[in-house]
């Protein structure tokens, strides 16, 4: 049972045919039309999405579009246009944020919002998540659909209940009866093969999951099966996690006995810089303000920071600045235990998450220029 007073208050957002409402709002000329984003009806490559007008003739996302061509040949082909697809995606988390900052986006059209507390001071997680899709609207002129309920596997699966321009509140008195029934392929991270999988071990829906013990689900699914027994259960505590744009990259390092010896203090610094250099590199981000942390003996803490003209992620302009801003402390007269160094200011912007999230894109859904 779902224990009251720990309810949260979840909403899930997901925009309706995403590309391709963009697409008809842009071209009077699509609209009413089965609109098929992702290139040419002769091309190798497959389809992004589909209008919802397409879907009638069976045309879906990750099909390949001479498959899509055969399914509805009247269907309009248009090449995918990701600026205009990302603007749409910013002007709707902008809506988000007016409401909470616990936001934790799935992909450019969809996010989990937690508004238990919500900088409105509003109490009814519905008439939030009815106001965001008037917002949309009206900012887009495009359409969401959206789920409410007390955690996230309800809310998601609650906002594909009820597409297109649906909105679907489960509360927790609500969510076993809508989980018995809910058939296995909409059940949110249970995948085609293992959809497959429980098909063929009679399990179609949420109540013939639960008719599973936990340790059988293990023993035919592996851990994931302790997943299914808890969703089937309506039991999902998994936290609204929202993506930080990340503001500084930095290592420091407690030392087992304090140092003072300024030979290593100075390898040290290099080493450090060296590691940081690396670790930047790796998720390609550079920063412009270097700064020094030392805490002495007697746990005494400071910082000296200098900015540098470019961007950097340079080992050897790391450690240089590093050590001229070790000539500004004690270090050499004072024993320390930590030293640290981190770079601010750094090239990281939203941009860079939404870069991140066309490579996404490109890896996992088909692409959008097919
Ligand atoms: P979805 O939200 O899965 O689909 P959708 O918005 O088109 O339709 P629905 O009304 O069912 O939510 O995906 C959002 C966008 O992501 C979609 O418009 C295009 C893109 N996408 C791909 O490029 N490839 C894919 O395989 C999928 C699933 C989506
Ligand atoms: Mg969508």
């Amino acid at each position: 049972m779902i224990k009251q007073e720990h309810i949260r208050k979840i909403i899930h957002i997901d925009m309706d045919a995403f590309f391709a409402a963009v697409e008809q709002r842009d071209n009077p000329a699509l609209r009413g039309k089965a609109v098929i984003v992702g290139g040419s009806p002769n091309g190798r490559g497959v389809v992004s999405t589909a209008s919802y007008e397409a879907r009638k003739f069976g045309v879906h996302s990750a099909m390949p579009c001479s498959q899509a061509a055969r399914l509805c040949p009247h269907g309009i082909f248009v090449k995918g246009r990701f600026d205009a697809y990302k603007l749409a995606s910013q002007q709707i988390r902008e809506i988000f944020f007016e409401y909470t900052d616990l936001v934790e986006p799935l992909s450019l059209d969809e996010a989990f919002l937690d508004v238990t507390e919500n900088h409105k001071g509003m109490r009814s997680a519905t008439l939030i998540a009815k106001e965001i899709l008037e917002k949309i609207q009206e900012k887009t002129q495009l359409t969401a659909s959206a789920g409410v309920s007390y955690c996230k596997f309800i809310a998601k699966v609650a906002s594909d209940y009820n597409k297109p321009n649906g909105l679907t509140l489960i509360p927790p008195e609500e969510a076993e009866e809508f989980l018995e029934g809910l058939e296995i392929k909409k059940f949110f991270g249970v995948g085609k093969a293992t959809q497959k999988k429980m098909h063929s071990l009679g399990i179609k829906t949420g109540a013939d999951l639960k008719e599973w013990s936990e340790i059988d689900l293990v023993k035919a699914f592996g851990k994931s099966g302790r997943y299914y027994y808890r969703i089937c259960r309506g039991i999902d505590n998994r936290e609204v996690k929202p993506h930080r744009i990340r503001k500084s990259y930095g290592k420091e390092r407690t030392f087992s006995d304090d140092k003072g010896e300024m030979n290593w203090i100075t390898t040290f610094l290099d080493e450090l810089s060296e590691s940081i250099s690396e670790g930047m590199q790796k998720i390609n981000a550079k920063g412009k303000t270097i700064t020094l942390k030392v805490r002495y003996k007697n746990f005494d803490t400071i910082t000296r920071s200098q900015s540098v003209p470019n961007y950097t992620n340079d080992h050897y302009q790391i450690s240089t600045v590093a050590r001229q801003l070790l000539e500004d402390t004690d270090v050499g007269n004072r024993q320390v235990r930590l030293l640290g160094i981190s770079l601010s200011n750094l090239n990281l912007s939203e941009d860079h998450y939404y870069e991140q999230l066309e490579l996404e894109f490109r890896k996992g859904l088909g692409s959008v220029e097919c």
